[in-house]
C-alpha cells in the first residue's frame, strides 16, 4: 500500500439541494470552482455527479461535457463519473457519459435501501454498466455499500466478469447499507487482496471518524458534500475544500503525505 494519501471528493451527489445546503454547488460553474478549490486543498479525484438548469440531478452527456470542459479550464484533477446518478436513474443514462472517456468510473457492486428509495443494481445492470466502462477503458472504483458485495467482487471475479485492475471504496453508513462503525471497515478490509488499493467514504456523522481510521491503517480517503455536508454537528462546511483541510491536516500528523494528481495516476496505474 502506497504511503501517499490520495483523497477524493464526491464535490455535489446526487441527493442534496440548495434548499438543503445553500453552499451546495450546482451549476457548472460552481462545480468547477468548488474542485479546483478541493484540488489546491488536496483532493487528486473527483467523484462527479452534475445538475440540470434547475439544480436536479441528471447523467446528461452534454451537462457531463460543460463541466468536465469547465474544470479542465481550472486545474488538471482525475475524474471519475458517477454511473449511480440518482435513485432511479434508468441504466442506459447511468453509463451514458463514459463515451467522454473520463479517466475513472464508479461501479456499484449491488442494490440496497437508500433510506425510503431503492439504488437498484441488479446483475444486468452491473454488467451493463460494466460493458461500458469497459469500453471507454475506465478505471472502475467498485462501490461497497454493504458486506455481502465482497462476496459479489468475488463472485464476478471468478467468472472474469472484472477486470484485473479496480481500486474498492467502501461507502458506510447509508441508511439501508453498512454503517460507518469502525469494526466494519476493519472487517471489510480483512477482506482484501494485499496490496489491493481501497478507500473509505464515511456517510454523515462517519466521516471524520472513518477518514482518521483509513489513514492510520493505510488507505484511502473520500471526503466531500456528497457524503456529508456537515464540518461539524449542526455546522455547514461553506466549501468542500474546508473538509479536506481537515483531512489534510490529520494526515500529516499520520505522516502521510497527501499524493498529488501525478502521483495519483501512477499508484492507480492511470
Ligand atoms: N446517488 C446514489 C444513489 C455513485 O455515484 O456511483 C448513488 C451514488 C453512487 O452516488
Ligand atoms: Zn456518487
Amino acid at each position: 500500500m502506497a504511503n501517499e494519501l490520495i483523497i477524493s471528493c464526491p464535490i455535489t451527489g446526487a441527493e442534496l439541494t440548495k434548499e438543503m445546503h445553500p453552499f451546495l454547488p450546482t451549476t457548472p460553474d460552481e462545480i468547477a470552482e468548488s474542485v479546483e478549490g478541493a484540488v489546491k486543498a488536496g483532493a487528486s479525484i473527483i467523484h462527479l455527479h452534475v445538475r440540470d438548469e434547475k439544480g436536479k440531478p441528471t447523467q446528461r452527456v452534454d451537462v457531463f461535457e460543460t463541466v468536465t470542459k469547465k474544470i479542465r479550464e481550472r486545474c488538471d484533477c482525475i475524474l471519475q463519473y458517477s454511473t449511480g446518478g440518482a435513485v432511479g436513474t434508468p441504466v442506459e443514462d447511468r453509463c451514458s457519459s463514459l463515451r467522454l472517456k473520463p479517466e475513472m468510473a464508479t461501479l456499484s457492486m449491488g442494490s440496497l435501501n437508500f433510506g425510503n428509495d431503492l439504488f437498484e443494481n441488479k446483475d444486468s445492470t452491473i454488467q451493463r454498466i460494466y460493458e461500458e466502462i469497459k469500453k471507454y477503458n475506465c478505471l472502475p472504483e467498485l462501490e461497497v455499500f454493504d458486506y455481502g458485495m465482497m462476496d459479489t467482487i468475488d463472485r464476478y471475479l471468478k467468472k472474469g466478469l472484472l477486470p484485473k485492475k479496480y481500486h474498492i471504496d467502501f461507502v458506510l453508513g447509508v441508511p439501508g447499507g453498512m454503517s460507518g462503525e469502525i469494526r466494519n471497515l476493519i472487517m471489510l478490509v480483512d477482506r482484501l487482496e494485499k496490496g489491493q488499493s481501497w478507500s473509505v467514504a464515511g456517510v454523515g456523522r462517519y466521516q471524520l471518524s472513518l477518514a482518521m481510521h483509513a489513514i492510520a491503517m493505510g488507505g484511502h480517503v473520500r471526503v466531500g458534500f456528497e457524503d456529508n455536508p456537515y464540518y461539524r454537528k449542526g455546522e455547514l462546511a461553506k466549501t468542500n475544500a474546508q473538509l479536506i483541510d481537515r483531512v489534510v491536516r490529520i494526515a500529516k500528523e499520520f505522516d502521510r503525505p497527501i499524493a498529488n494528481v501525478a502521483q495519483t495516476r501512477k499508484i492507480m496505474g492511470l
